[in-house]
């Protein structure tokens, strides 16, 4: 019996097949990768669940949505009631940290669950930081994901909004945004405009069913003031969730030394030493970074990046700085940074300790973004607009 029996759960596309006996290593979906269901063996299961916790957090592959994605034929819409749910109750779930800004003045009781360096967490809580709002953190173990049953949707970032209603959860990381900013600009009730984010469910070309968010890019502005800033801002954030996130897994797993650094690096950040013993920690940076590095292969493929995917990464973030430099702004949002700073910025610093952040720093100009961004996160400093 092979360890590894049917694999690693898969979504979108099987990225690692290890021939017939049904080995089929790593399932890659969403952004992220999970190892589950990898093993019959009932004794090794739980332990390899465990050992293998923890992997999905250094998951930097792209969505499954790409451009790429989008673009090829679909199936059809299939329509389906698409009320948003909102909790009476939520299991009770003790936070894994708290973070909290005196001059939080938004009024928000949040908690987002969440893997430390999946990129679209990172997205979410540079949003937050940079606004002063306060937060509970809740990790979720990517493999048994028990802090996150009580939710149909099985991704990672969810915030959940404690609100006179009941809790409402709040799913993918761009509408989180959207929703919140919205809240932010009109104090608009949060329950309503959450009801302005549909869901449509389709069956794609391969007969999966699929789910997206209408309108994620878009605030639920009172007055209909569409002007070019928020056209422009809408397209760099579907730009960063549909071009920018992509090249990064195959830069950082680029190669097995990279891969490796990078497991150590996210091992450092999610504290893994603290949360695994240390045989645990070693298989998972172990199978975490081996894996990773035939999938940044197979993602680079996939992506059409270019042979040295170093150089998709800096014609990226040229693209970026150069439209900032056109504008002769700080930011693109001016002299302080919009959604789009915050989303790029956001998907960055969840590989800042990587080979792959050092060479874009080194080879393009994005420290001259990136740093009074980082900086402007860290010193909250859109809390005055909250
Ligand atoms: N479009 C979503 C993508 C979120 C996503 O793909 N998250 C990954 C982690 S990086 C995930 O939860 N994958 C499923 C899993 O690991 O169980 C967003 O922007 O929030
Ligand atoms: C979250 O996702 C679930 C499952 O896809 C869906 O039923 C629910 O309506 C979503 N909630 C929001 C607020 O979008």
């Amino acid at each position: 019996m092979s360890l590894f029996s049917h694999g690693l759960r898969r979504h979108g596309r099987d990225l690692l097949r290890l021939g017939p006996s049904g080995v089929n290593l790593v399932g890659v979906w969403g952004g992220g990768v999970s190892f589950r269901n990898y093993t019959t063996h009932r004794s090794l299961k739980g332990v390899f669940k465990l050992g293998l916790a923890g992997v999905t957090v250094g998951a930097l592959v792209g969505t499954g949505y790409s451009i790429h994605r989008l673009n090829q034929p679909r199936g059809h819409i299939i329509n389906e009631e698409t009320a948003i749910p909102i909790l009476e109750e939520l299991p009770k779930i003790a936070p894994s940290r708290e973070v909290r800004f005196p001059e939080d003045r938004s009024g928000l009781k949040l908690t987002l669950f969440q893997y430390q360096t999946c990129p679209f967490c990172c997205k979410v809580r540079a949003f937050l930081d940079y606004y002063g709002i306060s937060y509970d953190v809740v990790e979720v173990d990517p493999v048994l994901r028990q802090s996150i049953k009580w939710s149909p949707y099985k991704k990672v970032p969810i915030l959940v909004a404690d609100l006179p209603q009941g809790y409402q959860p709040l799913n993918d990381s761009s509408m989180i945004i959207s929703a919140l900013s919205t809240y932010i600009k009109d104090r608009k009730d949060l329950r309503e405009t959450v009801k302005c984010y549909p869901h449509i469910t389709y069956v794609d070309e391969d007969g999966s069913k699929k789910s997206e968010i209408m309108n994620k890019y878009f605030l639920v502005l009172g007055e209909n003031k569409i002007s070019r800033e928020i056209n422009e801002e809408r397209q760099w954030r579907k730009w960063v969730d549909e071009v920018f996130v992509h090249v990064l897994s195959p830069n950082v797993y680029r190669t097995r030394e990279e891969a490796f650094e990078a497991f150590n690096w996210f091992s450092e950040v999610g504290e893994w030493e603290k949360n695994f013993p240390s045989w645990e920690r070693n298989l998972i940076i172990f199978v975490g970074a081996s894996a990773m590095y035939l999938i940044g292969k197979k993602l680079q493929k996939k992506y059409s990046l270019k042979r040295d995917v170093r150089e998709s990464f800096y014609d990226e973030c040229n693209f970026w700085m150069k439209s900032i430099k056109a504008k002769g702004t700080k930011f693109m949002g001016g002299e302080r940074p919009n959604l789009a700073d915050l989303a790029v910025y956001g998907v960055l610093c969840s590989i800042e300790g990587c080979q792959a952040f050092k060479d874009i720093v080194k080879h393009t100009k994005i420290a001259e973004w990136y740093y009074p961004m980082k900086e402007a996160v860290n010193g909250h400093e859109g809390a005055q607009f909250v």
